[in-house]
């Protein structure tokens, strides 16, 4: 077995990887890497189903056309030479991503900091952790997380704000569970606008006002003066509690949109429990007022000396696996390598020195959203796109498109080329993905660990830190960027840190400025620092800070509401974000079958007074809309969410989905300290979208296009499964169909009522199941798993009742993507009274028992299922 690293969220899980008996690569949890020991969440155990080379990019293209690499990398140097010399080194950008391991990074970096003189790279990170970076930099003069893991198990209370844990970093989570059956005591509080699978744990749930974090944290800030709570002693390493102090007393609480008992009792909980950790993602971070948010929290564990002690501090988790690698090796527009500041002239001679560099910036390069502004008007003229998807992820998406569209020069480096940005690339350059590239992450606690390839390079795949220094070279910098491997990147990485770390810089790992082959091979997960001052642990309980004077920062912060103003036109706030089996723009996860049953179809969380007011029925379609652009999304009536607010997953592509990409919807507002967007408060409308028909289907291998004005497709175990809808019916079901499903000449069944608008086709090869549609003039109620498991079976027309037989119970949506449980085999084990308990529910149906991740939604279902008067 090889010792490897999750590519997915910022937890950071060690993984195994072999191959079982019949040769097929095998993922398991690590049972020794100490971020996970051994557990794994749904997505990470279903990593092996998403290494299939379907989809994959394995040439490079110009144009659309196959090409040589060396006609590829010639193209990319020469076009980026020439825009250089005709217009600045201002006139071009990188936008790469903390899914980049940080040998790829590193080289990035170097190539457009050091060698091309622009600082106008920038990261999807940008949209992720931007505000977090600024809050900490403003109190602690450094963008460093104080604490560790375990500080989440040895806290007494735990506070999650913004952040959807269970979903979102479910190993963490599931640590949190245990530690929390372990000793009930312990106390968990979640503030989100959403009643989120999270709120499970929750001994007390804040449903806050979108946006309103700071009215909460000042409002503890003030009770904790009152209180007399503060830590003078500690005082004395911080510079400016009077003025934070006298910002928070003058806030207005009520802008939290929490009760006054609520808040009084969160102050209760927060200055009665010494050891509290307050872990924050992306709802504080992706706003107007991210950084102040941040700052608001930070001040609260300044004021009590409660940081970088066991089960205290604040803790910003991060989201992509080497979010956090990316900051310490400067991916930001306003970083350079190992936490060294760009505008700091030391840092910048100190590095530029180190890279016998021949022009570097003085300046800050443009953050993520005027990058692409400057692309929309020209001043960007050649852009290389590495690791991430801006054409889906980033806010006002339409405009991101077409100023990709307009651009000279468009790179993209990816692993396949079937995403929206690479579908607009100039030249696409093939990578190797996860599993089949070295190099190293850190994860939310600053530990360090391998990803170590086990499968070759398929087709002409590259490295990415590769095909970076062979650009390098090819513009003229041969021997600046002719590392053999990642380790020697690495070693160069490590060596760098050094000087940081006697220049006073804590990211300090030049322990490994040598290392060699064999020890990179080896490396074992580690937390930095690892430099002669300091190895490993906590930082800031000694009071010792990287500010000028050596103190901590209190801010004054003064709440703001969104920017996007609530009105008559667009009445109501759309938060985003993200749904429990899927990965961002789902080219990987929606490989799996087994994770695109978990919500496989883009939706639309919507309060019932709300979606009855406005004309919304149960499972219809809502048409989302904003000053920007527009979404279908089907609704999905819930109370979880505020009346108001409604809530759709970022996940959904061109690819995917007709017209469900959120971000065309979402503002591009950015926070102004950080440049974050705002992904989570954009003032939409929505309406009905009128559908003529809906229609369920369901095919075999072959890749149905539907162009319905509404549709949406994922894998299913037997090929692909959709949903469709649209505004204008077909003259011929029959045809229409076939179309559909490429199937000129099969054989047909079929059950149509003209008059009732619906019907049932299906085709099949001699009895064999190939392809099936169900249309109707209301959103289709069919046992959708069942449909799904008939293609490629005999007897193929017996589809068409769709629905089992009395012998065969359908099992519903499936809530344990491991173990395939669905709703309603849970339903019923509840019903019949013998299974009340998670762990009870696991022996009967095995639902929950292997990676947890559905564990909070069997929770829920018992609670709901077993009172008898509750509504189903
Ligand atoms: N399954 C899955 N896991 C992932 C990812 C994924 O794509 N899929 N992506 C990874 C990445 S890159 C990231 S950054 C993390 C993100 O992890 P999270 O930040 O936990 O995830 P989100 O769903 O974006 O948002 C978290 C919550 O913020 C709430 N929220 C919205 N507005 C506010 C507000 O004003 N205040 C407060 N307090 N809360 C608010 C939302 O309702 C939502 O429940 O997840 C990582 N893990
Ligand atoms: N509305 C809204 N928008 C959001 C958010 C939100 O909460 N709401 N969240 C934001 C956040 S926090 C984030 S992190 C972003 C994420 O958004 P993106 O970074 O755009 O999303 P991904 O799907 O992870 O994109 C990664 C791309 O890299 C490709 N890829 C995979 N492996 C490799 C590799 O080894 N090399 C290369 N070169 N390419 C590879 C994948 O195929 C994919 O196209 O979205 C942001 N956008
Ligand atoms: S929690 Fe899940 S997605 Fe995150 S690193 Fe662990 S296994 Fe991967
Ligand atoms: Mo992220």
């Amino acid at each position: 077995m090889t010792r490897s690293t999750c590519p997915y969220c910022g937890v950071g899980c060690g993984v195994l990887i072999g191959r079982d008996g019949a040769g097929e690569i095998v993922v398991k949890g690590d049972p020794e890497h100490p971020a996970n020991y051994g557990r794994l969440c749904s997505k990470g155990t279903a990593l092996a189903e998403t290494l299939g080379l379907e989809d994959r990019l394995l040439a490079p293209q110009i144009d659309g056309r196959e090409a040589g690499w060396d006609e590829a990398l010639e193209l990319v140097a020469r076009r980026f030479t020439e825009t250089i010399a005709e217009h600045g080194p201002d006139s071009v950008a990188f936008y790469v991503s903390g899914q980049l391991l940080t040998e790829d990074y590193y080289v990035a970096n170097k190539l457009m900091k050091g060698f091309i003189g622009s600082a106008n790279i920038d990261t999807n990170s940008r949209l992720c952790m931007a505000s977090s970076v600024a809050g900490h930099r403003r109190a602690f003069g450094t963008d460093t997380v104080p604490g560790l893991y375990e500080d989440l198990e040895l806290a007494d209370l735990v506070v999650l704000t913004g952040s959807n844990l269970a979903w979102c970093h479910p190993v963490l989570y599931q640590r949190l569970v245990a530690a929390k059956a372990a000793r009930p005591e312990m106390r968990v509080v979640v503030i989100d606008p959403r009643r989120t699978a999270t709120c499970d744990i929750a001994d007390l749930h804040l449903a806050v006002a979108s946006g309103g974090d700071a009215a909460i944290f000042n409002a503890l800030l003030a009770e904790i003066a009152r209180r007399g709570a503060v830590d003078r002693a500690y005082l004395a390493h911080v510079t400016g509690f009077d003025a934070a102090l006298a910002a928070a007393e003058a806030s207005d609480p009520a802008m939290s949109g929490v009760s006054n008992a609520e808040l009084a009792r969160f102050c209760d909980l927060w200055i009665g429990t010494e050891k509290v950790v307050t872990v924050y993602s992306q709802g504080i971070n992706q706003s107007s007022s991210g950084t102040d948010k941040v700052n608001a929290i930070l001040n609260c564990h300044l004021a009590t000396g409660r940081i970088g002690q066991p089960g205290m501090g604040p803790f910003s988790i991060t989201g992509q696996p080497n979010a956090m690698g990316g900051r310490e090796v400067g991916g930001l527009a306003n970083m350079l390598a190992c936490h060294m500041d760009l505008e700091n002239p030391t840092h910048r001679a100190a590095v530029q020195d180190f890279w016998r560099a021949p022009a570097m910036p003085e300046a800050a390069g443009l953050k993520a959203v005027d990058m692409f502004r400057a692309v929309g008007n020209g001043k960007i003229r050649a852009i290389w796109i590495i690791h991430t998807n801006p054409v889906v992820s980033m806010p006002d998406a339409d405009a991101v498109r077409a100023a990709l569209r307009g651009c000279d020069f468009v790179v993209v480096s990816d692993v396949t080329a079937r995403t929206d940005t690479a579908a607009l690339a100039h030249v696409l350059l093939p990578a190797t993905a996860w599993g089949e590239k070295d190099g190293t992450v850190t994860n939310s606690e600053r530990r360090i660990s391998r990803q170590r390839r086990v499968l070759p390079a398929p087709g002409g795949a590259r490295h990415d830190w590769r095909i970076l220094a062979e650009v390098g070279q090819r513009m003229g910098w041969r021997g600046e960027f002719c590392w053999t491997s990642p380790a020697e990147v690495f070693a160069e990485y490590a060596a760098l840190s050094g000087v940081g770390g006697r220049l006073g810089v804590d990211f300090d790992i030049s322990e490994y400025s040598e290392i060699s082959l064999p020890d990179y091979a080896a490396l074992e997960p580690f937390v930095w620092p690892q430099g002669p001052g300091r190895k490993g642990g906590r930082f800031f309980a000694d009071g010792q800070f990287y500010t000028p004077d050596g103190k901590a920062r209190m801010i004054a912060v003064t709440p703001r509401a969104p920017v996007s103003r609530i009105s008559a036109e667009f009445p109501f706030r759309l938060n985003t974000g993200r749904t429990r089996d899927q990965w961002h723009t789902m080219t990987r996860t929606a490989k799996s079958a087994r994770l695109n049953q978990h919500l496989g179809e883009p939706y639309l969380e919507i309060h019932p007074d709300d979606a009855a007011r406005v004309g919304l029925e149960a499972a219809g379609i809502a048409r989302v809309a904003s000053a920007d652009g527009e979404a279908l999304l089907r609704v999905y009536l819930s109370d979880a969410v505020r009346p108001g607010e409604v809530f759709a997953p970022m996940h959904w592509t061109g690819e995917t989905a007709s017209a469900a990409r959120i971000d065309a919807v979402v503002s591009a507002v950015t926070d102004p300290v950080s440049g974050q967007p705002e992904s989570k408060a954009t003032a939409v409308s929505i309406t009905p979208f009128q559908a003529r028909w809906h229609a369920f289907a369901v095919a075999g291998a072959t890749e149905p296009f539907p162009k319905s004005r509404y549709w949406t497709k994922v894998r299913s175990a037997t090929g692909w499964r959709m949903e469709l809808a649209g505004d204008a019916a077909p003259e011929d079901w029959v045809e229409e169909a076939r179309a559909l499903f490429s199937l000129p000449d099969a054989e047909v069944a079929t059950v149509i009522d003209a008059a009732r608008g619906t019907a049932r086709i299906a085709f099949h090869d001699a009895g064999r199941l190939l392809a099936a549609i169900f249309v109707g003039p209301e959103p289709i109620s069919l046992a959708r798993s069942h449909i799904v498991n008939k293609v490629g079976g005999e007897n193929a027309p017996i589809v068409l009742a769709g629905r089992p037989g009395a012998d065969a119970p359908d099992p519903g949506p499936t809530i344990c993507a491991c173990l395939n449980v669905g709703l309603n085999q849970i339903r019923r084990a509840i019903k019949s009274g013998h299974a009340l308990t998670v762990a009870a529910l696991g022996e009967a149906l095995g639902a929950g028992t292997s990676c947890g991740s559905c564990r909070p939604e069997l929770a829920n279902l018992i609670n709901r299922f077993s009172q008898p008067k509750a509504a189903e």
